[in-house]
């Protein structure tokens, strides 16, 4: 027998994620607030359902993409007590808190829950090296895995529904640093006539030259150990990145994106930490 999925939320990565599962000859069951995004995937082999709870109540497991946790609540308050005895995966984006908070309700309505991260962007959805996250209820998972193999590699964080989105979080957060770096780099060079895509292949470049450090900084910050190996002491650092600084102001650009890195090397060296390497400005992150 074919296995059964409903999806609920059909936006940009919830119907990539119903498409991965019709392409994996799944009987998938659609669901979404605005009825007509629906029809494409109902062209491709889907079931629309009418409302959230005839959506629930056709299958076993409910795959949620949504805009944000209030949006999943919402429309799990609507679903009432079709819930009992299925199993949630929710893909929706939010906080470790937001997620427990789901999974403690999920389990009061007798549901298992699943929380879930998705690292990638629509268009990588169903291959093989796109990477979900997952934590929460283990027998949840064991329940999704036919279901999230067919939208990548999924990796089982634990039994911490807060874990994946935690991991999500920290992820999306490098990445933010990377491409605020990039558009301020960009903006520097572009202010000068030089164009983006002359640019592009020395910062990519750069950029996985640069990630090598990464296992080195983790070490360092792990023992607390910033005085040995030093490789780019922070007082340097300190000193260069005002240069920074003044070449943005000097082109009439915003520094808001390079300022609080500025404020946290001050603060690195003010601090005698100037000796250091840059892991041990995590240090300096905590606020307590
Ligand atoms: N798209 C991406 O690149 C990223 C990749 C990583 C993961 N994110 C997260 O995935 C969640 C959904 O994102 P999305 O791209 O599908 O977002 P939209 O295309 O904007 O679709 C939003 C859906 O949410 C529905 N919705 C919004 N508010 C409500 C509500 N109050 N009640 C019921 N449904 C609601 C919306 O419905 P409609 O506007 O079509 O009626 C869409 O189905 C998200 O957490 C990302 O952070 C995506």
């Amino acid at each position: 027998m074919t296995r059964k999925i409903t999806f609920l939320g059909l936006g940009a990565m919830g119907s990539a994620l119903a498409r991965a599962a019709l392409a994996a000859n799944l009987d998938v069951t659609v669901w979404n607030r605005t009825p007509t995004r629906a029809e494409p995937l109902v062209a491709q082999g889907a079931t629309a359902a009418a409302d959230s709870s005839s959506a629930i109540a056709t299958t076993d497991l409910i795959v949620i993409c949504l805009l944000d946790y209030p949006s999943v609540r919402a429309v799990l308050d609507a679903a009432g007590a079709t819930l009992r005895g299925k199993t949630i995966l929710n893909l929706t984006n939010g906080t470790p808190e937001q997620a427990r908070g789901l999974a403690a309700w999920a389990e009061a309505e007798g549901a298992d829950y699943l929380d879930g991260g998705i690292m990638a962007i629509p268009p990588m959805i169903g291959r093989p090296e796109t990477l979900i996250l997952t934590s929460g209820s283990a027998a949840a998972q064991a329940t999704a895995h036919d279901v999230l193999a067919s939208f990548g590699s999924s990796r089982y964080l634990g039994g911490d529904p807060g874990h994946a989105a935690l991991y999500d979080l920290a992820l999306l957060t490098a990445m933010y640093g990377m491409f605020g770096g990039y558009l301020q780099g960009t903006a520097l060079l572009r202010a000068d006539g030089i164009a983006a895509a002359d640019f592009v292949e020395m910062a990519q470049a750069w950029l996985t030259a640069m990630q090598a450090s990464l296992p080195e900084m983790a070490r360092q910050i792990d023992a607390a150990d910033y005085g040995r190996n030093v490789a780019s002491n922070l007082a340097m650092q300190d000193a260069a990145y005002v240069n920074l600084i003044d070449a943005s102001r000097a082109r009439k650009l915003s520094t808001d994106l390079i300022e609080p890195m500025q404020r946290l090397l001050q603060k690195a060296v003010a601090t005698g930490r100037g000796g250091h390497d840059i892991g041990s400005m995590a240090e300096l992150i905590p606020l307590d």
